[in-house]
């Protein structure tokens, strides 16, 4: 996100002085690599994480210790070494020396054991040592599953849960979610490529249009921020009129439906008791599995095929399932949607960690909330920045994993 956009909208069209540091993270050879390590900000949000960065080795290893803390329950250590990760990948050069990394936010003693061993060898052993762990390798599994999440996975693990092939003996222990994240699951284990997120926009415009001509509808996620393939494609759906948005997602969904798209879905309804300092999301949403036509299939994992007892008969079909997630929001919440629901999730976080430490603020996908006055909405000063911000909001697609 460009961080003049970010500081006229934090400030709501108070502009903040921008000082060269936040510009970081662009490959710079006037830049000195010890200025550049000393001046690299706290915040994800103040700098610039490019999908194609200089250290990849480094944080790939770092995210797999993250991943692997997540799967412990060990919030405080998936966030630091996901932070250190997003911290290097901001460094506008290859990093040589561990001594570069001493004064970098973030970047303490574990993560520095991390970088010095693949500095010196290659690799780092305790990152070796957790691939190889049937706990990581198993829960990995678990969690790739459509429906599954961190608890539910643990709690498989130890009822004896190893790999996808143990879950036939769960059986109608799955919920609606679940069951369909199994019986697609090779579709949606492949990345969805930019052209397949295309198709699928068509399709859901032409659904919603069917209902509502002038819908707006925006792709979000990964793919708006310049990703070429992503593991679902989100789209966001908002119209001026807000009684036009009523039950459209539903009729639009049934829509689909009934022309044989749509494999499995569940509409969250909007949340009425929302609280303007909350941070979870109170859209109304729909989490779906659509048949994405004219696409073949790709041949299953062994793996696959033991869970999926439909494949042989499929194996001619000529759809493949993908995820995707729409989201409808007022007219008036539109911009901190768009915000929110474009990531990535590491941004978002840092995003709402700055509003609130730094300027005070409570930003959700609802708005952005004075804490200080007790959570009073600042919409009436939201509604004279909307066009400051829809102009800033309509760049092209900017590059952040
Ligand atoms: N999001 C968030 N916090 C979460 C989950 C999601 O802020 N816990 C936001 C940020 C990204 C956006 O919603 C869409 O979520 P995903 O589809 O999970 O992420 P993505 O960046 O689109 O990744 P992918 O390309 O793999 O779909
Ligand atoms: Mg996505």
């Amino acid at each position: 996100l460009d961080i003049t956009w970010f500081t006229e909208s934090m400030s709501l069209g108070k502009p903040v002085k921008v000082e060269p540091r936040h510009c970081l993270g662009v490959s710079d050879s006037s830049v000195s690599r010890d200025k550049a390590t000393q001046e690299i900000p706290a915040y994800g949000c103040q700098r610039r994480t490019p999908l194609h960065h200089h250290n990849k080795e480094i944080t790939d290893a770092l995210e797999i210790l993250a991943l692997s803390a997540s799967f412990q329950g060990s919030e405080a250590r998936f966030l630091g070494f996901t932070r250190a990760s997003s911290v290097l990948k901001s460094l506008p050069f290859r990093l040589q020396s561990v001594e570069e990394v001493k004064d970098l936010p973030w970047c303490g003693g574990h993560s520095q054991t991390v970088i010095q061993e693949i500095l010196e060898d290659g690799v780092c052993r305790e990152v070796e040592t957790v691939k190889n762990s049937e706990h990581f390798q198993s829960m990995k599994a678990l969690t790739s599953i459509f429906g599954v999440g961190i608890r539910t996975a643990d709690k498989w693990y130890r009822d004896g849960v190893r790999s996808l092939s143990d879950l036939n003996n769960l059986g109608g222990k799955l919920t609606a979610e679940q069951k369909a994240g199994l019986l697609h699951y090779t579709d949606l284990q492949q990345s969805v490529t930019r052209e397949e997120a295309g198709t699928v926009e068509q399709l859901i415009k032409g659904a919603l249009q069917s209902f509502v001509p002038d819908v707006r509808v925006t792709m979000t996620g990964g793919f708006r921020r310049g990703k070429q393939e992503g593991h679902d494609v989100d789209f966001l759906i908002t119209h001026p009129d807000e009684e036009a948005l009523n039950g459209l997602l539903r009729k639009a969904v049934a829509w689909l439906d009934g022309k044989g798209s749509v494999l499995y879905y569940h509409v969250r309804a909007r949340s009425q008791n929302f609280s303007g300092s909350n941070t979870m999301d109170g859209h109304e949403t729909c989490y779906s599995i659509i048949a994405l036509p004219n696409v073949c299939p790709e041949k299953p994992s062994p793996d696959a095929e033991k869970i999926e007892p439909d494949l042989d008969k499929n194996s001619l079909r000529n759809w493949k399932a993908v995820r995707v997630d729409l989201v409808v929001c007022p007219y008036s919440e539109y911009f901190y949607a768009l915000l929110g629901w474009t990531g990535s999730k590491h941004f978002e976080r840092e995003l709402r960690r700055f509003s609130l430490h730094v300027k005070k603020m409570s930003l959700n996908s609802h708005g952005l909330f004075d804490i200080q006055k007790n959570a009073t909405t600042l919409l009436h000063r939201r509604r004279r920045y909307l066009h400051i911000l829809d102009s800033h909001m309509c760049r092209p697609p900017r590059e952040t994993p």
